[in-house]
């Protein structure tokens, strides 16, 4: 009996891709890349949820607020930050992502877990080993099926940023803490076969086109 191939549509069901990368890496943008190469796959929008973290849910929200607004005369310390990164992501996962992935739905985020690793890790200097034993107890083995991490220089992302108008409270980094997040990034993107490096300081077209790539190859190795 012959084997029947399967689409790759079938392929994408419940699958979460995820964009990593610095502030003005072009994430956002991505997202727009990610939607035309889905389409092209015959996934509609309607069958895609969307995310961003930190965010998500009203309750992820708020805590977004908190991480990025300034209170005079209270710092918030740097392992709160840490925890409301991923008291944040337990209700994404638990309340939108994971749901969505059951009812068959494709998950696009804009960013997740390494991003934890590569700011608080890399940028703040918190033990990646205890943030993988918080990722463990908040998310167990939860993870990305693809992650894109759109690479880019600190201060090239940061000028593409600071276009867009004022920098909030991590944007205001000095730029050795986004050397320090982006080498994170670089390593965890190196272990990981799930995980493939676009250029990001490219331009618009070829940055699409390195994703385009990178997703064709990856629903090709799908069983
Ligand atoms: N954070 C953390 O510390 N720990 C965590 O666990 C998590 C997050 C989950 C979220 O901020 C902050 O939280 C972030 C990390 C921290 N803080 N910092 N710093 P956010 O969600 O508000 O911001 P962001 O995630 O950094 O995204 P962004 O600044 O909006 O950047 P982007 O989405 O990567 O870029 P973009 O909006 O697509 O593009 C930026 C500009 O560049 C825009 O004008 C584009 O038109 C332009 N652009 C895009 N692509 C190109 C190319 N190829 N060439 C030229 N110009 C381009």
């Amino acid at each position: 009996m012959p084997v029947s191939k399967k689409s790759a549509a079938d392929k994408l069901i419940s699958k979460f891709i995820v964009i990593e990368g610095l502030e003005g890496a072009g994430k956002s943008t991505a997202v727009s890349y990610i939607t035309k190469w889905l389409a092209g796959q015959n996934i509609a929008t309607c069958d895609t949820v969307y995310t961003r973290e930190p965010g998500g849910t009203a309750l992820a929200e708020k805590m977004r607020d908190i991480v990025k607004m300034e209170i005079t005369g209270e710092k918030l310390d740097d392992k709160a930050e840490l925890l409301l990164m991923y008291a944040a992501r337990v209700q994404l996962v638990e309340h939108v992502i994971k749901p969505a992935l059951m009812a068959e739905k494709v998950v696009v985020g804009d960013r997740h877990n390494y991003s934890s690793l590569a700011y608080q890790g890399g940028g703040r200097g918190i033990d990646l080993g205890l943030i993988d034993v918080i990722k463990k107890v908040a998310l167990g083995d939860f993870k990305a099926d693809l992650t894109l991490y759109l690479d880019i220089d600190p201060e090239l992302g940061l000028t593409r940023a600071k276009g867009r108008g004022e920098l909030d409270r991590i944007e205001r980094q000095a730029i050795d803490f986004f050397d320090r997040t982006r080498a994170v990034f670089l390593s965890l993107v190196a272990k990981d076969k799930n995980a493939v490096t676009i250029d990001a300081s490219q331009s618009p077209a070829l940055v699409e086109k390195s994703i385009f790539l990178a997703l064709d190859k990856w629903v090709m190795s799908l069983a």
